[in-house]
């Protein structure tokens, strides 16, 4: 990516938005913020929502990439994940490809492929390569957002990275986040990898730290330059002996997606 690096950064007032907008400056970025809330201490980010196209335009204009962070990220209605996860992304793909912006990378969830067993003992890591099994209303909107920077890769070459991020907080607060964790400083790694690769066109990555634990291959993401430096495990004696290991036999034990997968889905944190 030519400097200067102007990002557009949504979802800035959310957590993840938060945590980056502390991080990413000093690599460089200089960073325009948008989000549907105020953004605290802000008073330059752009209050808008996803579905207001225009406001859309307006914010990518003139940016070298995007950071697609905004949207609802948690299981919720169909009608509101359509509006904001769905809708919502489409608008900005469409500003984007309106004003010519060169990357876009969506913040994609392990929850587009929730379904998918995790490994246990000694099965291989799960490839990036496996089909798409949505565990929510959320993870299927995560599919359709994968499928949207595909579909406008190749039809109009807009590139994008989609993230398939595991667990980004500040430490990990379950044993399944043991084999997910993304550290604030390895998102900012990742996220600049993912930005300033050559010749992505449309990759998907699994975003996680080097754990001990990992249930996924990283290596699509480290072929794109990124070098995790983290390790959840200094957090497992801890986590392990407050929750005991995960249970193979339960459904939140057996599925990547742990507790998204259960019907209705239950939230450990
Ligand atoms: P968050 O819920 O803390 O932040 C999301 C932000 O998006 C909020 O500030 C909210 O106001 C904004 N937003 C929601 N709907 C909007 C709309 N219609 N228009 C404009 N802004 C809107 O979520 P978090 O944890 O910061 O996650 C950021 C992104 O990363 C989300 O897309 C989430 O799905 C994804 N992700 C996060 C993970 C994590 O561990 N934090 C894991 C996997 C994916
Ligand atoms: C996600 O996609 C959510 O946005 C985040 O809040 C966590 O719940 C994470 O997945 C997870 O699977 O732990």
């Amino acid at each position: 990516m030519p400097s200067p690096r102007t990002l557009l950064l949504t979802g800035a007032a959310g957590g993840l938005g938060t945590l980056m907008r502390g991080l990413l400056p000093s690599y460089g970025y200089e960073l325009r913020l948008l989000d549907a809330l105020p953004v605290p201490g802000e008073p330059d980010a752009i209050t808008a929502d996803l579905a207001d196209r225009g406001a859309l335009r307006e914010a990518v204009r003139g940016v070298d990439a995007v950071l697609h962070l905004a949207g609802i990220s948690l299981e919720s209605s169909f009608d509101k994940i359509l509006r904001a996860n769905i809708e919502g992304t489409y608008n900005l793909y469409e500003a984007a490809r309106e004003e010519g912006v060169r990357r876009i990378v969506f913040a994609s969830s392990n929850h587009a492929v929730g379904f998918t067993p995790r490994p246990q003992a000694a099965d291989p890591l799960i490839p990036i390569g496996v089909p798409h099994r949505p565990d929510t209303f959320y993870g299927l909107s995560k599919a359709f957002g994968e499928d949207l920077a595909q579909f406008y890769w190749d039809k109009h070459g807009l590139e994008s990275v989609s993230v398939r991020i595991g667990s980004c907080f500040p430490e990990p607060t379950s044993v399944r986040m043991l084999s997910i964790w993304l550290s604030p400083d390895d998102a900012a790694r990742l996220f600049d990898a993912v930005l300033t690769a050559e010749g992505v066109g449309h990759t998907v990555v699994y975003g996680s730290s080097a754990n001990t634990r990992l249930w996924w291959d990283l290596s699509s993401a480290r072929a794109l330059g990124y070098e995790p430096h983290d390790d959840s495990e200094q957090y497992a004696d801890k986590l392990v002996a407050e929750q005991g290991e995960l249970d193979p036999a339960k459904p939140a034990g057996a599925r990547l997606g742990g507790e998204f997968t259960t019907n209705p889905p239950i939230w450990p944190h």
